[in-house]
């Protein structure tokens, strides 16, 4: 079930193995005082074992040989506790596993912890021994690499293997997959994307903007959050409103809109009823802003000379 199993090992020892997983191995070709057995087992493999639970403790009782001075593990006391020397975190209550009237603490040097493995008595039990008896190394080479988790997760040690624990945003046994937002099409915006871990993807960011005579409603910037939601609605552009205009007296406004009343794009084109003169711009026009300003309608007095201006739109006089 722990997918665990003997292997050829090519190393220094022939080793309990297992593959993809956390593996045990122990020093076969010598004995070492615990300094030098941790020291072993940290330049080989990974640390000294930190026994985590019974199933644990079998299993190495199970497959480890019997060998008459038995086996350290990575536990000492310092300043007075026991302490798991690889996380420096002292042994709780919960976690003790001492043969019967262990740690006695014999000639009062006693500091480090040696396991029983395969005892007529006491087997997988540990007893206090002064660091400098001669033992086996008993090491474990941690599953975890570097690259574990695709670096998107923490890597979770496990006896027969490991777990990755992914980041916000990732998902995944190796935490391969990357959170994936709806992909974003908005009309009438301009927009620029930057994806860091593939297109419309957690922490893709989009800018939005709005061109010339438009104004943005909504957010400058939407990101792809680890809830697959963007942190807002696109926004939408809309054209910059002008003040609404009007016919100047004795005339009429004829006005074209392209985004909307009196808008951006709007024009408006002005006349005077009949015997009056246009003084001022024929059209406005809407650049965000009107352009001139509105003109207005004057009588026109005939002169005896009646001179019309425009010919072809005689003007009745109403004088
Ligand atoms: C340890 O191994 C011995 C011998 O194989 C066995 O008799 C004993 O039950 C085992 N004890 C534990 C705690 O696994
Ligand atoms: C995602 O973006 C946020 C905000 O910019 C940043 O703090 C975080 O580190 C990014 N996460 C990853 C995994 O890139
Ligand atoms: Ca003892």
């Amino acid at each position: 079930m722990l997918g665990r199993g003997w292997h050829h090992c090519l190393g220094l020892c022939c080793l309990l193995c297992s593959v993809g997983a956390w593996t045990y191995h122990y020093s076969d070709k010598g004995d070492y005082m615990w300094e030098q057995a941790r020291n072993y087992c940290q330049t080989f493999f990974t640390d000294m074992v930190a026994i985590q639970n019974q199933e644990e403790i079998q299993y190495l009782n199970r497959s480890l040989p019997y060998h008459k001075s038995y086996y350290w593990i990575g536990l000492r006391k310092l300043d007075g506790v026991w302490t798991w020397v690889g996380t420096r975190k002292a042994l709780t209550k919960e976690a003790e596993n001492w043969a019967q009237g262990e740690p006695n603490n014999r000639r009062s040097n006693q500091d480090c912890v040696e396991i029983y493995i395969r005892r007529p008595q006491q087997a997988g039990k540990w007893n206090d021994e002064p660091c400098t008896r001669r033992k086996k190394a008993l090491c474990y080479l941690a599953s975890c690499q570097p690259f574990s988790c695709s670096q998107r997760g923490e890597c979770v040690e496990t006896i027969g293997s490991y777990r990755c624990e992914c980041y916000p945003g990732f998902h995944g046994p190796e935490c391969e997959h990357v959170v994936q937002c709806a992909k974003l099409e908005p009309q009438g915006v301009s927009m620029y994307c930057s994806h860091p871990y593939g297109d419309f993807s957690y922490n893709s960011t989009c800018e939005f903007g709005c061109h010339e005579g438009f104004e943005r409603r909504g957010a400058a910037v939407l990101r792809c959050l680890p809830s697959q939601e963007w942190s807002a609605n696109t926004p939408t552009c809309t054209a910059i409103t002008c003040p609404v205009l009007s016919a100047p007296a004795q005339g009429e406004m004829h006005c074209s809109h392209l985004h909307g009343e009196f808008t951006f794009g709007s024009t408006c084109a002005f006349s005077c009823q009949k015997g009056f003169a246009l003084v001022g711009l024929q059209s406005r026009e809407s650049t965000g802003s009107w352009t001139g300003n509105t003109p207005h309608c004057e009588g026109r007095v005939l002169s005896m000379g009646c001179s019309l201006e425009d010919p072809l739109d005689p003007v009745v006089s109403t004088v």
